[in-house]
């Protein structure tokens, strides 16, 4: 019988240890395929963060590092350095990148680094119980904020594409939104424009990827779905912020 779908190469075997539902394993799938589209693969260094997507080198089979929490981009920023033919990516949660790795994040940019940034924004620290992150929504419940996030108290939400967008470091800066059929296909697209564009040797690419939490927003998936839409969008407005 013709094979119709196959498995990419990017992924190893072993199953996703995922929440049923949550964005995290599709968007490693992305990931995956965009690499052996590439065919980069075998060159390819990618930075864990500290997060649910911890144990991303277990599921990804190119090369993997783990950094401390936050750190992704500086030690993406060594790799790629040291040796630049390597293609160097960084795949991070909201706590990692926009909470403790603020500084990391805005220096890489800031400095341009021929890096991608892969940004799963799912407004929560989904890995330690579901508190309040740098973008969690206005009113928005978390276990460190049980009433809601108060501006009064808690500030407001971090829009990191158009904070990144100000510097003149960065190449290409895009917020992407995987609820749709269509949403899927332009996400997997901006991830690999992410790619190409290190490849041309263009510089700091970053794709926000506004992104799921059901077991701590306690929402079906298609709930959060509908959230990602209706309430999301409109403090994180998807689109290209930078491409140049
Ligand atoms: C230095 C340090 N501080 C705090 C922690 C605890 N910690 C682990 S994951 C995490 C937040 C992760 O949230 P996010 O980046 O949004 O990723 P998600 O789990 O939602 O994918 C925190 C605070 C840690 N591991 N190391
Ligand atoms: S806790 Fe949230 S972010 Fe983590 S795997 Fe589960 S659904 Fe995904």
């Amino acid at each position: 019988m013709e094979k119709v779908f196959e498995r990419t190469k990017g992924l190893t075997d072993t199953e996703f240890g995922y929440c049923p539902g949550c964005h995290h394993s599709v968007l490693h799938r992305m990931v995956a395929e965009t690499l052996e589209e590439l065919d980069i693969l075998d060159k390819t260094v990618g930075v864990c963060p500290v997060g649910c997507a911890v144990f991303m080198y277990e599921y990804m089979s190119c090369d993997i590092i783990e950094a401390a929490h936050g750190r992704a981009p500086a030690v993406a920023t060594g790799v790629k350095r040291v040796i630049p033919d390597r293609i160097v990516f960084s795949y991070q949660g909201d706590g990692d990148l926009a909470s403790i790795g603020t500084a990391e994040i805005v220096h890489a940019a800031a400095r341009g680094e021929n890096i991608s940034v892969i940004f799963i924004n799912n407004t929560t620290y989904g890995m330690t119980g579901g508190q309040m992150a740098p973008t969690t929504l206005i009113n928005q419940k978390t276990t460190t904020c049980p009433t809601g996030r108060n501006p009064a108290v808690n500030g407001y939400p971090i829009r990191v594409c158009e904070m990144l967008a100000t510097l003149d470091g960065p190449s290409y800066i895009e917020r992407v939104c995987p609820t749709s059929p269509a949403g899927f296909a332009k996400t997997k697209k901006a991830i690999r424009h992410a790619f190409e564009n290190q490849i041309a040797g263009k510089g700091f690419s970053l794709v926000e990827v506004l992104s799921n939490c059901p077991t701590h927003l306690r929402m079906t998936p298609i709930e959060t779905y509908r959230r990602i839409d209706e309430e999301m969008t409109k403090v994180f407005p998807p689109g290209v912020f930078l491409d140049r």
